[in-house]
């Protein structure tokens, strides 16, 4: 049997512009519709927008490796802008032994033993914005709640000191845009690249951490040999890194997505244990994690073309999420659906280790809410922080009615 190969298509978008990252959707739209595979000329590279395509690749870790860097910069070429990170970066076997290690601290059974203080802690945000503060309540959605209950729950959960944590945001929006091309939002982080990788790397030592959080437990998985004593610093970093950017624009979007559709919002308000699908369907809608690139490992048959060796694919997992060929009314957040199979978490081997740390926040705050709001609507239009890689918010203005 022989393959015809079709032509490629070839379309000149910027994903990493201001006016893309402003509002992607007609570009992912547009690709989607050109073909299962894209060129993108500007950057040398191949792009997969439809589901079929981004879950292929996502799965096939053999054929569409990692440890070349899952941004636009290919390691075998390029220095990283630090050292990669020991389970992103990382292919079988190294990949392994981290990520059974963190699968096993940040995994559900492990999680159980928070869930009471993150739900009261929640409950206590939510009831120091309203209380006494009359019959309707203006605030801003990212700062108030969606950037205070992550900031208040997770790095006291890795056990770092109260000192310096306002590093943790700007070093993860940074790392976030260090997987895009060197534009003008690398440009921006630069000057303080230095200071904020100091401050990262100094957190993940073990005096620094303390006894009773998931890095003590990265800690003690070096002490049993399960990793080795330097591999737990990096695998600590991780934590730092991925864990606190994403939970916050994770929470924007559910909040922002239940401001806005008042049916799902009356749907969660009558049955609070909806959060975590209220959680999940806001991932897939708006896709916090908007992209990530791998690398062929030879010449790569995909969607009817093939991925030269070495070169780099990028993979649209905002742009699967709301493939009309696979997602019924994709651009409408529904409480109603099941979204499940959403590669917002990615998927295969490398899908996200910290989902039920997000889930558990998007829990706590979602049932707080729930409880002590009777209404959540947009107190003016939302404003946009641009990311290489996130979608994100600046501003989410709301108003709430207490119940
Ligand atoms: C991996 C998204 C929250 C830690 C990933 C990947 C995605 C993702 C798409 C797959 C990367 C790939 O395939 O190359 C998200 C989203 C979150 C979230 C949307 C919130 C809504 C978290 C949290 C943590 C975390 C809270 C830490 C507690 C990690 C780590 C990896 C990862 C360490 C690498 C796993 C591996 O390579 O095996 N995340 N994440 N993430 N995430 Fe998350
Ligand atoms: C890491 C990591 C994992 C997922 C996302 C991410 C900055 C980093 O292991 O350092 O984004």
């Amino acid at each position: 049997m022989t393959t015809t190969l079709d032509a490629v298509p070839t379309l000149d978008v910027d994903p990493f512009s201001h006016e893309t990252l402003e509002d992607p959707l007609p570009m992912q739209a547009a690709l989607r519709d050109a073909g299962p595979v894209v060129y993108l000329p500007r950057y040398d590279l191949y792009a997969v927008a439809r589901y079929e395509e981004v879950r292929a690749a996502l799965v096939d870790w053999q054929r569409f490796p990692s440890s070349a860097g899952v941004g636009m910069s290919n390691f075998k070429h390029e220095t990283p802008w630090r050292p990669p990170s020991l389970l992103l970066e990382a292919d079988p076997p190294h990949h392994d032994a981290p990520r059974a290690v963190l699968s096993a601290i940040l995994g559900p059974r492990a999680l159980r033993r928070l869930t009471d203080r993150w739900f009261a802690d929640a409950e206590d945000l939510v009831a120091g914005l309203l209380d006494g503060r009359g019959d309707v309540v203006e605030l801003d959605g990212m700062t108030a709640l969606a950037e205070a209950f992550p900031l208040r729950v997770f790095p006291d959960a890795v056990g770092l000191p109260a000192e310096g944590r306002e590093h943790l945001l700007p070093y993860g929006d940074h790392a976030f845009n260090a997987f895009g091309p060197s534009n003008d939002l690398v440009a921006k982080g630069a000057p303080r690249v230095g200071e904020l990788s100091a401050w990262v790397a100094s957190q993940c030592a073990r005096e620094v951490l303390s006894d009773d959080g998931f890095g003590a437990a990265i800690w003690a998985a070096s002490d049993r040999g399960d990793i080795t004593p330097a591999q737990a610093p990096l695998i600590v970093r991780s934590l730092l890194t991925a864990g606190v950017d994403t939970t916050v624009h994770g929470l924007g979007a559910v909040l922002h997505g239940l401001a806005t559709h008042p049916d799902a919002w009356a749907t969660l308000r009558a049955r609070p244990e909806r959060a975590r699908v209220a959680f999940d369907e806001a991932v897939r809608w708006q896709s916090p994690v908007q992209t990530f690139f791998r690398t062929a490992e030879g010449e790569v048959p995909i969607g009817g073309t093939v991925v030269p060796a070495d070169h780099k694919i990028l993979m649209f997992l905002g742009a699967a999420n709301r493939d009309p060929r696979h997602w019924h009314d994709p651009d409408r957040f529904d409480l109603d659906r099941d979204p499940s199979g959403h590669v917002g978490y990615g998927m295969g081997l490398h899908q996200c280790v910290g989902q039920h740390v997000a889930r558990l926040e998007g829990a706590a705050l979602l049932t707080a809410l729930a409880r002590r709001v009777e209404r959540i609507e947009p107190a003016a239009a939302p404003t946009r922080h641009h990311n290489n890689t996130m979608r994100a918010f600046a501003a989410l203005p709301l108003r709430l009615t207490p119940a």
